[in-house]
């Protein structure tokens, strides 16, 4: 299908996965331009602070995915996007580190020149001091050029904010649960051959606990799972 018009916000989701995010999902929440209320789709994973409560008073949809894991949580915010028919998914963190503003941005290359995916790069942008850690800078260095030799794809950035349309997401057959899912798009959209680019997107310090990079734990856990993503769907269909 080739888009080339007004952008119709009604067909546009954005999913963010939250894990107890309650100090700033309300502000990712508000700074989304343009897409209806309903159809700002907050998956929690689980959160035992009151991130449910006050995303759903802020008037997003809020789903609630009980199995812990990154990937668990978007996958069940596309069910919901598949349900509502939705033509254009944006994944978006809740810890407010993106700009939602810049959402027109990331959204622009699929309307404008028929791209199937578009990644937020943050090495691309303006990062405040601080807001990615030395190993993670690194991690997604190194997986960008894992990226380029194993599947001769672009990227500079494994970032959250990203856009998608629904059919090229569809066609992929997303299975990653946890810390692998942003790789895993990327990957098979390279050997699906869809239509990718990046647009800068800025990035600055989160509110809140990182629940990932800023934790060794989540951090070494992230590493191992992308490193083995990108081995895993080279030699294992
Ligand atoms: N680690 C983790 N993060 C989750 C989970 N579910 C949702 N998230 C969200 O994933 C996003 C990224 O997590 P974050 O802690 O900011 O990771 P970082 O940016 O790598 O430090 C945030 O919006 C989290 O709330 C989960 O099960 N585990
Ligand atoms: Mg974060």
């Amino acid at each position: 299908m080739t888009y080339n018009k007004e952008i119709d916000y009604t067909k546009v989701f954005v999913v963010i996965p939250a894990f107890n995010e309650e100090q700033s999902i309300v502000k990712v929440i508000k700074d989304i331009p343009n897409v209806p209320l309903e159809n700002i789709i907050v998956v929690s994973n689980g959160s035992t602070d009151n991130t449910e409560k006050v995303a759903g008073a802020a008037g997003a949809t809020v789903l609630l995915e009980p199995r812990k894991g990154y990937g668990w949580a978007c996958l069940k915010g596309c069910e919901h996007v598949e349900k509502m028919d939705g033509e254009t998914i944006v994944f978006l963190d809740g810890d407010y580190s993106d700009y939602p503003q810049q959402l027109t941005k990331v959204i622009a290359p699929i309307y404008e020149q028929n791209m199937d995916l578009v990644i937020g790069s943050r090495a691309l942008g303006n990062r405040e001091k601080g807001s990615m850690t030395i190993p993670q800078q690194f991690g997604n260095w190194l997986s960008s050029k894992l990226l380029k030799i194993f599947y001769g794809v672009n990227f500079t950035d494994l970032g959250p904010f990203r856009a998608i349309r629904f059919e090229s997401y569809k066609s992929l057959g997303m299975s990653d649960k946890t810390y692998g899912w942003t790789i895993e798009m990327q990957i098979k959209s390279a050997q699906k051959k869809l239509k990718y680019c990046e647009v800068s997107v800025d990035y600055k310090v989160r509110i809140g606990q990182s629940k990932v990079s800023g934790t060794i734990k989540g951090a070494v856990m992230a590493g191992i799972k992308i490193i083995f993503a990108v081995f895993k769907y080279k030699f294992i269909k």
